[in-house]
């Protein structure tokens, strides 16, 4: 496929090259969607999430359908918490942190039920499933290293929470030279000002960390 243009994306239009553009899904996990999961140990209303998952649904499908290169992210940790630092051991309420027992396995832990993906978003074979023990996915993972042997360029951001894993996601790509359009009604957060203010930073100061656009005008962008 040749070069396709996201005109309404913000600050200005947003041009790429599907076969060089990864879609990256950051941490569609039960543990940060489903009731008992970490996310809700930190005292958030989980059901925020909810609506995500149709609209990043539909252009996860798009980007398939597109020959694009998918990228899934997981935040969580090695059963022994040997990859967890102490001083994020120690955040949330005793008894509901990370490695605790919760509704779907102990939190936050690689090979538990609530670490792993939602079943809407589950990765098909061949799809890159990256696993982060930190916010943003390049910190301590071969992200990097994948992205340069695709020979991608730029990626399309979705994903939870939009002011935490999407942005840390986000700054530091876009400090590493990749351009990032983040997919607005693809990201969410338990704090609907913080999805909100956490958008408009992107776009802010003529595009100060990435561009911005709808899913709606990726998918027709992609058709
Ligand atoms: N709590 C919260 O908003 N987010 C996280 O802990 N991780 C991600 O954003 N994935």
């Amino acid at each position: 496929m040749t070069e396709v243009t996201v005109a309404t994306a913000a600050p200005a239009p947003f041009t790429f090259d599907p076969a060089h553009t990864a879609l990256v899904i950051i941490d569609m996990q039960r543990d940060f969607l489903l009731p008992g999961g970490f996310g809700e140990t930190l005292g958030n209303d989980v059901g925020r999430l909810a609506q995500v998952v149709p609209r990043l649904a539909k252009l996860l499908a798009a980007a398939r359908a597109a020959g694009m290169p998918i990228i899934h992210t997981r935040e969580g940790h090695r059963p022994d918490l040997s990859d967890c630092p102490p001083a994020k051991l120690r955040r949330g309420a005793p008894s509901k942190r990370i490695g605790d027992p919760g509704a779907f396995g102990r939190i936050l832990i690689r090979g538990e039920y609530g670490h792993d993906i939602i079943d809407e978003l589950a990765p098909h074979a061949g799809e890159v499933v990256i696993d982060k023990p930190g916010k943003g996915a390049f910190y301590a993972t071969e992200l990097s290293d994948v992205l340069a042997a695709r020979e991608i360029t730029q990626l399309l951001v979705t994903g939870v929470t939009t002011e935490v894993c999407v942005h840390t996601t986000t700054r530091e790509a876009n400090d590493r030279g990749f351009d990032c359009l983040v997919v607005s009604d693809c990201c969410g957060s338990y704090f609907p000002d913080f999805h909100r203010v956490g958008i408009d930073m992107i776009s802010a100061q003529g595009g100060i960390f990435g561009w911005v656009a709808e899913s709606g005008a990726v998918i027709d962008a992609l058709a």
